[in-house]
């Protein structure tokens, strides 16, 4: 089954995963809001009916573990956060409908009205289990405040998720060789009755959810593999005070995954209780009033696909909801190649890049166009200014200026011709592009449609060159009106993406009414009008400026890692819940060098991926179809959960040819691809080089 195209008759809720207020924001975790809010403006200015809600994340042992090292109560460690971001985020113009906290009375009550209704469904049941238990502090160690070896993949985990190796979720008791994050002791297991919800039951209703589950192919694909194999049931209590009472239990509350997602409903009906339900009806929406619901689509970093495709939608369907239409994931975010680190300060904050005098308008463009919404994207100060100078400055600014400039020089405003029939069509090829980018859930494409649009802007001004027509030359007027038309449709399409652009394009145009909820068909509606000269929309940034920025960073992070050395936690990235790959702890260059000879013996060949498929039974590993010129190797390679696996045919990768053939979960493997750090950044060759080209 597919879904109707946006815009749909039924309302829309466009979430974005809840932040947990235990800390500061960067940059990085604005990709997810930004492409929230870029998301949910488009879908407005289609007609589609949407509300944009989300709120903190309040609960959960990230906040209880960083509240304690901080000496505080979680509750006003939590709340000191919750305000910092909901002053934060509209300063980068992400606007939500309402951002509420999930340990708001609303969410408390929505919850428990939902635990109730999965276990009146029967979707509840008690089962004794072995839970983390330190001795010395007479505690109970749920999640976080217990650590140890992940028992699918055996790297270092955190108790309830494996985060620095294959990414899983951990149920309680799973975890191996576990060690108190309170007292540094080993933990001992004894047995607790928790209550748990059988996602299990679930299975076949899941497996045709995810059939029909549009959005980003990661939040489509990786989830079959969980839920075609053994679905897990869910623990769903935990022994702590903090978080929402487990109805009718005083000494349990709830996992923290329960009451997150459902600050998504509760957050809507928030938002209802403000505007009236004819404003926006969060009961229909949600398909609490017993109707199929809208249309949810939840925007997520990928770490949390499969809260949002598994056990999330396993719990909307058990309490009797509407499910998501879609779940958008987006890829991490690293600074210059390496990943942020908040304990060392390796990051750009959210408040610092404000400092620094730069508009939101600037950050979202980068974030939200460099690259598609599930890929890594970097940042660097320096491909900042390339594409703020480049293409906003050189390519939508100089072209909306120019043109504004010219018409209110040559004519006072917009000339009183129609707009030629070839722009009117262009223009229409735009709207085309950005509805094709809301309905292929690509932020990406929604902003390129007006990035496109200004380029052929500059094309057209510079072909019929106005500027030596005679001023009574109708060809002049014509051009001129169309510019101006052009003008305003950016205007229209860039919204989302750069609103505060949009508002002075519009100002500028002397357009009435506000382009923030004007619909994309207001790109054609023509008005011509008597309007003044324009200002200038972005500024260039000097390169003094990159050199300057990325001086201050490295010191700041120096300073950092001389401070967290000095007490002893070099490395110590404890804390930082977000999906950040840590910065790399870099080994020094061994002593022993080898000779040119040696190095000559690898044959080192630049390859292009043909296909690329998971290795069944295994989680981390892909098999390859690698076309190296001379022939196409298979190989396999620990990257299935760090890369989208349909979008690496035709990436060129770097390929050791002359490895000894290896056979892995019995698959064999011939050659070895290249890759760097954790996140297996694969190596690629800068230019054209051919597939079999030699690396020397
Ligand atoms: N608070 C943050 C994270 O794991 C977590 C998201 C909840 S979304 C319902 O990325
Ligand atoms: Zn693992």
């Amino acid at each position: 089954m597919s879904h109707e195209e946006f815009p749909t008759e039924d309302p829309a809720v466009v979430t974005c995963g809840l932040p947990y207020a235990n800390g500061d924001l960067h940059i990085g975790h604005l990709r997810t809001y930004v492409g929230g809010d870029i998301y949910s403006r488009a879908l407005k200015r289609l007609g589609q009916e949407t509300a944009f809600v989300s709120g903190s994340d309040m609960h959960g042992t990230p906040v209880a573990v960083n509240a304690a090292e901080e000496g505080v109560t979680p509750e006003e460690f939590a709340l000191r956060h919750h305000e910092q971001y909901e002053e934060t985020f509209p300063k980068f113009d992400v606007e939500f409908d309402n951002y509420g906290h999930t340990h708001d009375a609303t969410n408390v009550e929505t919850t428990q009205e939902i635990v109730r209704a999965l276990e009146e469904a029967g979707y509840v049941y008690e089962k004794e289990i072995p839970v983390a238990y330190d001795p010395d502090a007479d505690q109970w160690l749920p999640d976080r405040f217990v650590e140890g070896t992940c028992p699918y993949c055996g790297e270092h985990a955190r108790g309830d998720e494996c985060d620095e190796g294959c990414g899983r979720h951990l149920e309680p008791g799973e975890i191996e060789d576990p060690v108190s994050t309170i007292t540094g002791n080993p933990a001992e297991y004894r047995e607790r009755e928790h209550k748990f919800f059988a996602v299990s039951d679930l299975q076949e209703y899941l497996g045709e959810f995810i059939d029909r589950l549009e959005g980003t192919a990661n939040a489509q694909n990786q989830p079959r593999e969980w839920i075609e194999g053994e679905l897990q049931d869910w623990c769903i209590t935990r022994d702590m005070d903090w978080g929402v009472d487990y109805p009718g239990e005083d000494d349990l509350v709830l996992y923290v995954w329960v009451d997150a997602p459902i600050e998504y409903i509760s957050s809507t009906k928030q938002y209802t209780e403000r505007v009236g339900s004819d404003v926006f009806d969060w009961a229909e929406a949600w398909g609490a009033d017993g109707g199929d619901g809208g249309e949810i689509v939840h925007i997520i970093g990928r770490d949390i696909i499969q809260h949002h495709t598994v056990f999330w939608p396993a719990m909307l369907r058990a309490a009797g909801y509407a499910e998501p239409r879609a779940v958008m994931a987006s890829g991490f975010i690293t600074l210059e190649g390496k990943g942020f680190s908040t304990s060392r300060d390796r990051a750009v904050w959210a408040d610092e890049y404000l400092d620094e005098g730069f508009r939101p308008d600037l950050l979202r463009y980068y974030l939200a166009t460099n690259g598609g919404f599930q890929q890594d994207v970097d940042f660097s100060w320096g491909r900042f200014r390339e594409r703020v100078n480049n293409e906003l400055v050189g390519t939508v600014g100089n072209f909306v200026y120019r043109s504004l400039l010219f018409a209110a020089r040559e004519f006072g405003g917009a000339p009183d011709v129609d707009v030629s029939e070839d722009v009117r069509e262009r223009i229409e090829t735009a709207i085309e592009e950005f509805e094709a980018g809301v309905n292929g859930y690509s932020v990406r494409e929604v902003g390129e449609s007006a990035v496109r649009l200004a380029q052929f802007g500059n094309e057209y001004i510079q072909r019929n060159e106005p500027w030596k027509l005679e001023d009574d030359d109708p060809e002049k007027a014509q051009v001129i009106r169309d510019c101006v038309q052009i003008a305003k449709a950016v205007a229209v399409l860039f919204e989302p993406v750069t609103p505060e652009a949009a508002e002075n394009i519009w100002n500028d145009l002397n357009e009435d009414g506000d382009v923030h909820a004007v619909g994309v068909e207001a790109a054609l509606d023509v008005s011509a009008q008597d309007f003044g000269e324009p200002t200038e929309l972005f500024e260039k940034i000097p390169e003094e400026r990159v050199d300057e920025l990325n001086e201050k960073l490295e010191a700041r992070v120096a300073e950092a890692t001389a401070d967290a050395e000095s007490e002893g936690e070099a490395g110590a990235d404890e804390g930082d819940d977000d999906g950040e790959a840590a910065a790399a702890d870099l080994e020094p260059i061994a002593d022993e060098r080898i000779s040119f000879e040696d190095f000559q013996e690898l044959d080192v060949r630049v390859g292009e991926i043909v296909a690329a498929e998971g290795v069944e039974g295994a989680d981390k590993l892909a098999k390859l179809t690698v076309d190296i010129g001379v022939e196409e190797r298979q190989i396999v390679a620990g990257i299935k959960q760090l890369h989208d696996l349909d979008s690496l045919p035709g990436t060129k990768i770097i390929v050791v040819a002359n490895l000894e053939k290896a056979e892995l979960f019995g698959v064999e493997s011939n050659g070895m691809l290249l890759a760097a750090g954790e996140q297996a950044d694969l190596l690629t060759t800068h230019g054209d080089a051919v597939p079999g080209t030699k690396v020397q």
